[in-house]
């Protein structure tokens, strides 16, 4: 583990292949049941580049006409989202060191061209609770800024069974995907190879 600034902590290889392959067959499950969506932009309408669905009681979505918010149903079925897998509470009470459950787990697809923009994760209620990034697949370079957009910031590259914890001074920091990195070997698992490059999970206390 690394402590990449206060409440910044990277975790490379933290899963290893196995746990990779069976985090992968967890996330199948879920894209079955909850089909990936194109979420837009608020106002312009504008495609995002990454596809996505979630799991838990709640999950992240975004339009031109309503914005970024979360939603107890996915925008397209309906339905409510499938229940957050049990290995990913596990992961969480294993390196979130927080008194509440994840409420969301955010899935984004990622194919070699997909990016996402430098943002902030604010559309939570609840700023004290760390967030969890778990990376599958391709690597890419992550960027970290400040707490300001204008902030510098430093880059890091993410690789398959990596996981992040963004806490405390951290939670507020900016960060996007720069660019998904050609990765020898770094292949997604076979449950999710034919869905794109990368997939990262971010799991959330939303309220
Ligand atoms: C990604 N991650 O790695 C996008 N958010 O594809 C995030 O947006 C993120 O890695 C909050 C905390 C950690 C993250
Ligand atoms: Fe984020």
């Amino acid at each position: 583990m690394s402590e990449i600034g206060p409440g910044a902590f990277h975790y490379p290889s933290f899963l290893d292949a196995a746990a990779q392959t069976a985090l992968a067959e967890e996330i199948a499950k879920v894209i079955a049941a909850a089909p990936l969506y194109v979420s837009t932009m608020p106002k312009t309408g504008a495609p995002m580049s990454v596809r996505m669905t979630n799991c838990g009681a709640l999950g992240w979505v975004s339009d031109k006409e309503r914005g970024y918010r979360y939603e107890p149903r996915h925008p397209q079925t309906g339905n409510p989202w499938p229940a957050m897998p049990q290995r990913l509470l596990e992961l969480w009470n294993e390196l979130v060191h927080y008194h509440k459950p994840p409420e969301a787990c955010l899935v984004n697809v990622y194919d070699e061209t997909a990016r996402m923009g430098l943002h902030q994760d604010k559309d939570e209620a609840d700023f004290a609770a760390p967030i969890l990034s778990l990376s599958l697949g391709a690597d890419c370079r992550f960027k970290l800024g400040g707490t300001r957009r204008g902030d510098g910031a430093i880059a890091l590259t993410l690789s398959s069974g990596d996981a992040l914890v963004l806490s405390g001074l951290a939670r507020m920091r900016y960060h996007g995907v720069d660019r998904i990195l050609p990765t020898i070997g770094a292949t997604l698992p076979a449950a999710l190879a034919a869905l794109g490059a990368r997939v990262n999970l971010t799991l959330r206390r939303v309220t």
